[in-house]
């Protein structure tokens, strides 16, 4: 590659934040010396900065350069917590009634998206690649081209692509499929999410599909593909071996243990998953074997009322499943609503049975490929996985329920706890197999290279 990368994502990485997949899969490809990573900066400003803020400023030996921009708290409420995770993210999640239309909203996405164009406007050179990331940016491109930067521009969304119904939800005077069409490549997690973005072109009489994979919009084209996310595998196969956790816990962790770790948010699917488990107990009192649910759960956008609500109602319903079935020494569900350490997490995965990932929507679902990486192949958990999580698509040998079902999850556990080890080592197997052909490196090194060979002919202007 001639040129440099400029990555583009809401958040960077901070000097605290030394791994984690994502991070390190596009510290790889940020060439030494030769990358640019821009976004958003931690602190808010008084007033919205027109600068790019060099975040590395009298550091020595930085691979790449980190850029930030700076957000006022105002923009912070509308753009972030507002238009992108309250119109946005419910909208591709399928909680339309969730979606809270506000004009200012959609005013500070529109506003923050120029201002970034115009920066970012200044520092691309024709030969550079641009590539953007997820639902905070999908105007972005638009914003660049409109200011004549003709540099390649690709786009990795990393949640679902919405429904057609559902995106009658965006306000009509945006233009969606022109947002999308204005990058050079739009890559998806899933098949079906890039089934869903052909529905959306082929209801726009504007639109023209083409046989190589791209769509024709207007006097643009863009290339759709399908890109599964994945884990950095040796690294976190190598983490779950460690012994972090018995020097934490010594040999304190009774009876079997079923895993759920997700971020505290109503698409993970958290109540039905504590529901399922609940009717698990009630139907195996008359054996006396002993299952706890072992559910780590950070807070996210705490800000927004709908993550406010989901935290009561789990810790409502937490109450009251430990009220029903704890007894004096155990406890059935141990809930934490904290962070917890990367090392100790993996090997949580790997003393773990069953690993419970439950999601009513989900891009892709990186915990379900860690709890896989964690697992001993000679004494492998089961993973139970939603049908509705990214990661299904190709990973058809975990068990896998509906998520509104809580009699399927329920019944999910029953058979993963007694599952013998045989089918338990076939499905490891098949699903591990998944787990490495998409690791995160690949994944990235995957993208940049589909949109680097994407030829010129139909690109814009
Ligand atoms: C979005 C899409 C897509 C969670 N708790 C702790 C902790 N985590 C880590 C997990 C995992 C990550 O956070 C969560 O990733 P997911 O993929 O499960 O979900 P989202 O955060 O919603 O991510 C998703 C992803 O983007 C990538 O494209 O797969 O569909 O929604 O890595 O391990 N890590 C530590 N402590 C915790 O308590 N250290």
């Amino acid at each position: 590659m001639a040129g440099r990368l400029i990555l583009v994502s809401n958040r960077m990485p901070t000097e605290a934040q030394t791994s984690g997949g994502l991070v390190v899969a596009l510290q790889g490809a940020l060439h030494d010396g030769n990358g640019l990573w821009i976004g958003a900066h931690p602190d808010f400003a008084e007033k919205p900065s027109e600068q790019l803020i060099d975040m590395d400023k009298g550091r020595e030996g930085m691979r790449y350069a980190r850029l930030a921009f700076q957000l006022s708290r105002q923009e912070h409420e509308d753009y972030y917590l507002g238009f992108a995770n309250s119109v946005l993210w419910p909208l591709c999640h399928r909680r339309g009634d969730l979606v809270s239309l506000e004009r200012e909203f959609e005013t500070a996405y529109l506003e923050v998206n120029a201002r970034l164009a115009r920066q970012i406007a200044e520092l691309a050179r024709p030969d550079d690649m641009i590539w953007i990331h997820d639902y905070h940016f999908f105007p972005l491109a638009e914003k660049l081209r409109a200011l004549g930067v003709t540099a390649k521009i690709g786009f990795f969304l990393h949640i679902p692509f919405p429904a057609l119904g559902d995106l009658g939800a965006l306000p009509q005077r945006i233009d969606f499929p022109g947002w999308l069409s204005a990058f050079d490549l739009v890559g998806l997690q899933t098949r079906a999410d890039v089934a869903r973005c052909l529905e959306m072109f082929r209801a726009e009489p504007d639109a023209e599909l083409m046989l190589n994979g791209r769509v024709k919009y207007l006097d643009r084209a863009v290339a759709l593909r399908s890109f599964p996310i994945g884990i950095e595998v040796e690294a976190f196969v190598e983490a779950a071996g460690g012994d972090d956790l018995r020097n934490v816990l010594g040999t304190d962790m009774p009876g079997d243990i079923l895993i759920g770790v997700d971020r505290l948010d109503y698409s993970k699917g958290l109540p039905n998953r504590f529901r399922a488990f609940g009717r698990y107990l009630e139907r195996r009192r008359q054996t006396c074997r002993r299952v706890s649910l072992l559910q780590i759960a950070p807070p996210t956008r705490e800000e927004v009322p709908a993550y406010r609500q989901i935290r009561l109602e789990l810790e409502e319903l937490a109450g009251r499943l430990n009220g029903q079935h704890a007894e004096l020494d155990w406890t059935p569900l141990r809930y934490i609503h904290r962070a917890i350490d990367r090392n100790l997490l993996a090997q949580l995965y790997r003393r773990a049975r069953a690993g419970l990932v439950t999601p009513f929507a989900d891009g892709m679902n990186l915990v379900a490929k860690e709890y896989i990486a964690a697992q001993d192949p000679e004494d492998p958990g089961v993973l139970i996985l939603s049908r509705m999580a990214g990661a299904a698509e190709d990973m058809e040998e975990a068990l896998l329920v509906n998520p509104y079902d809580i009699e399927e999850i329920s019944e999910a556990i029953r058979t993963a706890l007694n599952m013998p080890l045989p089918e338990r080592q076939r499905r490891y197997e098949a699903c591990m197999h998944t787990v490495r052909e998409t690791d995160v490196t690949r994944w990235s090194a995957d993208f940049l290279a589909t949109l680097q060979n994407l030829t010129d002919k139909v690109t814009k202007h």
